[in-house]
């Protein structure tokens, strides 16, 4: 069997890697139905990727309807959905929610690529984008609800990572880590799975985006992420030690951010960790000597803030003195065990 389509399409990406997953030998050809046009075309005449040319030669289209044939004819009784009716209802109603976010997102990206500016009708892309936001909002919820069913060797888990892993390349200001941190965390965890490893999103032919083509811009430092406990707990113990505000908490209770200016400080649950990553981690909490990092609070009067943040509770590390470059420095810890340095400027 021959697999024709680009792996920056969702919906090759899904059958890519399912097939995969479910050990059919296929073979892929990365063709593209923008700029190779009369390639595809003189492979399927009606130019849809994905298209799954079968072994007697028959050409079969749209993801799902192909994936519907492989596990019914190549997969040995293999499959990707449960036998269960209840969890089956669910991750089908997963998978709708992460295919219309496809197709919005592919709505969306050709609206904006394949007209010129002046023809591109705004009420129409914002018509786009709202229904994104509904169907990412409600996957969102779909995988909080359940987050065990969403693995790599599911239909659910296997289209959810791929669907986020393309809406947040092209539409990064609406599907952002913040605003989707469950999400975020499944891409993160399948994106580091064989399957998804051997059929990444910028696969082969895929053209790098500008940014790429631009080379040498040196990524940012955006957030310090600390994994807790109790992240609602966190975010007061800061509001009250060092009168920092919060951003947000997400509604999931496992994320949450201050507004700490240029750079972020969000708490994320240990569960989100172990989601992300396998391997755990060192919880900052764990042990009676701090890990060997800190986060550094600016302010002009050290002595005020370090008595604050006793009062709320922080133990004292180092009480406040003045180094010989002239800075006035102290350590406090917190009881999520994040290290914290209040400083001065430096001059
Ligand atoms: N529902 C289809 C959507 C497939 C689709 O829209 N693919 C895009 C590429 S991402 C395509 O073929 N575009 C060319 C066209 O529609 O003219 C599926 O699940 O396969």
């Amino acid at each position: 069997m021959r697999l024709i389509g680009m792996l920056d399409s969702p919906f090759v990406r899904r059958v890519a890697i399912s097939l995969t997953q479910l050990d059919v030998p296929f073979t892929h050809e990365s063709v593209s139905v923008i700029s190779t046009f009369e390639k595809f075309q003189a492979i399927n005449p009606v130019v849809k990727a994905p298209t799954l040319i079968c072994d007697d030669g028959e050409a079969l289209m749209d993801s799902t309807l192909i994936l519907h044939y492989v596990e019914a004819a190549c997969a040995k009784g293999a499959t990707l959905w449960p036998r269960d009716a209840q969890a089956l209802q669910h991750d089908l109603r997963a998978v709708s929610l992460a295919l219309a976010a496809c197709e919005k997102g592919v709505q969306q990206l050709y609206e904006c690529k394949m007209r010129p500016t002046s023809k591109q009708h705004a009420p129409w892309l914002a018509r786009v984008q709202t229904q994104l936001q509904a169907a990412l909002q409600a996957l969102e919820q779909a995988v909080q609800q359940r987050p065990q069913a969403f693995h790599e060797r599911s239909q659910a888990g296997i289209t959810t990572a791929v669907t986020w892993r393309f809406v947040s390349h092209h539409q990064p200001e609406l599907a952002s880590e913040a605003s989707y941190p469950l999400l975020a965390a499944l891409s993160a965890r399948l994106e580091a799975t064989s399957a998804f490893v051997q059929w990444p999103f910028d696969g082969p032919g895929v053209q790098p985006s500008a940014a790429q083509l631009a080379g040498s811009a040196a990524p940012r430092m955006g957030y310090t992420i600390l994994y807790v406990p109790d992240v609602a707990a966190s975010l007061n113990f800061a509001e009250q030690a060092f009168g920092l505000k919060r951003r947000f908490l997400h509604e999931s209770g496992t994320y949450g951010e201050l507004d700490t200016g240029s750079t972020t400080l969000g708490f994320a649950a240990h569960a989100l960790g172990d989601m992300n990553y396998a391997g755990g981690h060192v919880a900052a909490h764990a042990s009676e000597q701090p890990l060997g990092m800190e986060i550094a609070l600016v302010t002009d009067d050290v002595p005020a803030l370090h008595q604050r943040a006793l009062q709320a509770g922080a133990r004292e590390w180092a009480a406040p003195s003045l180094k010989p470059w002239g800075q006035t420095v102290s350590w406090v810890r917190c009881p999520d065990g994040l290290l914290v340095e209040l400083c001065t400027p430096v001059a």
